[in-house]
């Protein structure tokens, strides 16, 4: 008997009066509120569970067909996913959202406002966390077998604010109102262990006398677009574990006991605000623990159910690593075979190798995970016996193949004896995995011959490039539906799921009407940006103004304060020369500071200052204004860049490991003004250098003024507009009442070495400004330029690189629906 035929509870036609009846059956039975005193949020939530009703039976099917067809399954696990809203994005994956639409506008509801209602869940900090879910989405867009797990924090990244030009956090109770789109799966729970000792008995190791904490699984649906194919997120959230409470419990100390049970269930309690800073804390590291050992004794729950044996683990399973943060997977899982499963050392070890992939996304040092060995020795100490011995067999490799380099096993070896005792975490990935990726062409060369240099020689063909990408359905069908419908109006609807039919856009660049066309959907959405910022802010900005936009995390390495300096100088251009043609310009900047990053929280501050002095110098108007939008996330991204011109990717040479804005942007149709570093190397190579404006020192260039003494002082006496700019900061002119406060900050550059070599790129920055106005002016040819960005950037879809990582790192092949 066909059992899906059974069960199944979707009508192939779903007719909008029964999508209609099935809102209202939501809203009365599950959310048990009368529809004539619901609030916005509550119709929401109802047409929200009436669309997850809808795709159910896909997910059901999807998984039937995993187990039945015995594929080999890929697993990613990240310490960050930011998904953003749902709702939207479930609806065009089923083709339900005209339909919802209407009928929601039926009930007398504005759609679009409806869908600002939905809590975007901020679990992540950016890049990192943001191409978990790209990836997600083209995994199940590609019916690949995949699933993706993470940590439900129940607390996500801070909302941020901003009071007096400061950056103000608040937490972000994301929470409250429940999360319609999980399934809370209580009797999928695993046991965590912490601390406790290790014993020796019959030939092998137990860990014993540990405290331990319950994981539970809470499952969320990712649809594949146009497909009938889904994935599983699943998140993690902790539990106290009843049988510890009770010990303590009965011992008569109850207040002891709520304590102990609040405290363990602090370890899912909030996500690490921190983007390339590692913290060193011990509640991290249980929270990756925590990540990992619940994941990996699912995937063998999951396995064994399926298979019986041991011997084929590799073959039907691949496990990803998000950076370094999940790497504990890896004696994890030995652990598991060995102590638990009786397998040989050489056999989990093996397995593991052929198992786990690690990416890895930056090469900025402080972001290097290490860990001490005496805090690795008190959480997890079996797991650092495993690493030991890892370690230990992996340099009598290393002195047998490499006898002559003495200094080569302190080099690679798992723990550095430099200063303290350290586990480097990514030296374990290097040693154990058997491919390690880096995220865009320059950064994979520069990881492999700087960070990894030594692994390069030992494992030459560990080491591959896989270039960023990013989901076409979120960042054009969803954020920018006018463009959307641009396109299909030329080229039909294909190329959302295969974005290189973007090319087929060339033969039409050459028509005035079509850039016209694409100078109007630009408009619109600036229109409604503004708008957007007015209803907000309060401040009117110029929708004819070219909107040059820089929103990403604020660190010193993506400079936001070069593209400061040229606000500046621009400022001070147009007052000394007021009668002349200024094209207006609108810079927009949006980003959150880690809370402890406090040179950072300054560049939020010297920024809010900058614009109150010149938003309110009447002797500017309406030529130059400057906007900090707060509380940067996803659905902020989705509504500014649509409405972007000039796209800032201005991170000095080297150190941005891929970008993925610097895609979405080019993909809306605005330029880039970047340095040749991450992916904006390949965007110039897919787009043509006359389409991207590109300034600044090569990395090459930059470890050489790097090498060779580098003068910032030079430049601030040999260029009389950097001076200017530098002494108008440090001198108060945008902090009258404190006159001295950014003192230190200029200090940092002139006498503090400038490190992100703001100074050395500057003239070249303002040089390059100038020609993104002059071409600003003839607007024809800069749509021109901008058709020219759309059309080529079917490389960098995130379907691209999920194709990459199937074929090349996971083995993986299609479920067959
Ligand atoms: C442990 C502290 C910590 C937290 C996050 C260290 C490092 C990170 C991430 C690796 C930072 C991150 O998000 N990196 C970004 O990854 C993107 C996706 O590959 C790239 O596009 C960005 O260039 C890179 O900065």
């Amino acid at each position: 008997m066909n059992t899906s035929s059974v069960y199944e509870c979707n009508s192939p036609l779903i007719t909008q009066d029964a999508l209609k009846s099935s809102i209202i059956y939501k809203l009365k039975f599950v959310i048990g509120k009368d529809p004539y005193i619901a609030t916005q949020r509550e119709w929401l939530e109802a047409i929200l569970l009436a669309a997850r009703d809808r795709i159910v039976d896909r997910w059901m099917a999807t998984n039937r067909a995993e187990y039945s067809q015995q594929l080999k399954q890929v697993y990613y696990l990240s310490m960050e996913f930011l998904l953003g809203r749902s709702l939207s994005n479930t609806l065009i994956s089923m083709n339900l959202y005209n339909d919802i639409a209407h009928v929601s506008s039926e009930l007398g509801f504005d759609f679009e406002q409806l869908l600002e209602q939905e809590t975007d869940p901020g679990l992540g900090n950016g890049g990192l966390g943001r191409l978990a879910a790209c990836f997600l989405d083209s995994l199940a867009t590609l019916n690949l077998p995949a699933c993706g797990y993470g940590i439900r924090y129940e607390y996500g990244m801070f909302r941020q604010a901003i009071r007096n030009g400061q950056q103000i956090e608040y937490p972000d109770d994301w929470l409250a109102h429940g999360n319609p789109w999980e399934f809370p799966r209580t009797e999928n729970r695993y046991q965590i262990q912490f601390e406790g000792q290790v014993v020796e008995q019959d030939e092998g190791y137990q860990w014993i006398k540990t405290n331990d904490i319950i994981a539970v699984a809470y499952d969320q649906i990712i649809p594949g677009y146009n497909t009938k194919a889904t994935n599983t997120l699943r998140l993690w959230s902790a539990k106290a574990s009843d049988e510890f409470d009770l010990q303590i419990f009965n011992d008569g100390e109850y207040y002891a006991a709520v304590k102990k049970k609040n405290e363990s269930e602090n370890v899912s309690r909030v996500l690490y605000p921190n983007d390339s800073t590692y913290s060193g804390k011990e509640l991290r590291l249980k929270q990756e623990f925590f990540l990992v050992s619940a994941s990996v004794q699912d995937i063998l729950h999951r396995h064994w159910l399926i298979y019986q044996r041991w011997d084929n683990l590799s073959d039907k399973m691949a496990i990803h690593l998000n950076d370094t943060h999940p790497v504990l997977a890896i004696p994890e899982l030995i652990r598991l075979l060995v102590d638990k499963y009786q397998l040989s050392w050489h056999d989990a070890f093996t397995q593991a190798e052929n198992i786990f992939s690690y990416t890895n996304h930056t090469l900025m040092n402080e972001a290097l995970e290490t860990w001490p060995v005496e805090m690795f020795q008190k959480i997890l100490p079996r797991h650092l016996q495993i690493i030991f011995r890892i370690n230990d067999e992996f340099l009598q490799r290393v002195h047998h193949d490499f006898p002559h380099d003495y200094e080569l096993p302190r080099r690679v070896s798992i723990i550095n004896e430099e200063n303290g005792r350290l586990v480097r975490m990514a030296w374990l990935a290097a040693i154990v995995c058997h491919k390690i990726n880096g995220v865009s062409a320059l950064h994979s060369q520069l990881m492999a011959n700087s960070l990894f240099a030594d692994f390069t020689h030992i494992f030459p063909h560990k080491f591959c490039n896989i270039t960023n990408g990013i989901t076409p359905r979120r960042w054009i069908a969803l954020a920018n539906p006018e463009l959307t419908k641009m396109i299909e109006s030329y080229i039909g609807k294909q190329w959302l799921i295969d974005l290189s039919q973007l090319s087929e856009l060339k033969k039409w660049v050459g028509y005035p009407q079509f850039l016209e066309k694409l100078g109007q959907v630009k408009y619109h959405n600036k229109l409604k940006l503004a708008k957007f910022i007015n209803q907000t802010q309060n401040i009117i900005i110029d929708p004819q103004a070219m909107f040059d936009v820089q929103i990403k995390r604020i660190h010193e390495y993506k400079r936001q304060l070069l593209n400061l300096l040229h606000i500046i100088t621009r400022y001070n251009r147009i007052l000394a020369n007021p009668q002349q043609d200024w094209v207006p310009r609108v810079a927009i900047f949006a980003g959150k500071a880690a809370s402890s990053y406090s040179a950072a929280k300054k560049i939020i501050h010297l920024i809010n200052d900058v614009a109150n002095i010149i938003n309110n110098d009447e002797r500017i108007g309406s030529r130059l204004k400057v906007i900090f939008v707060p509380d940067y996330g996803v659905s902020l991204a989705q509504k500014i860049i649509p409405a972007t011109d000039l796209s800032e990717q201005i991170s000095l040479a080297g150190t941005e490991a891929s970008g993925t804005g610097n895609m979405k942007f080019a993909l809306n149709g605005a330029l880039t003004i970047g340095t040749l570093d991450g992916a904006n190397v390949e965007m110039r190579e897919h787009v043509g250098e006359d389409n991207i404006f590109i300034f600044g020192h090569t990395t090459e260039e930059v470890k050489q003024i790097k090498q060779n003494y580098y003068h910032p002082r030079w430049y601030y006496e040999n260029d009389p507009e950097l001076k200017q700019v530098i002494d108008q900061i440090s001198h108060g002119y945008f902090k009258p009442d404190a006159p001295s406060f950014y003192q230190d900050l200029t200090h940092s550059l002139l006498d503090g070495g400038d490190p992100y070599l703001l100074f050395a790129d500057y003239r070249s920055y303002i040089e390059t400004q100038e020609k993104v106005d002059d071409l600003f002016r003839t607007q024809q040819l800069w749509q021109a330029k901008v058709a020219q960005n759309i059309c080529n950037m079917g490389f960098f879809s995130s379907d691209r690189t999920i194709q990459c990582y199937a074929e090349q790192i996971w083995n993986i092949k299609p479920i067959n629906l």
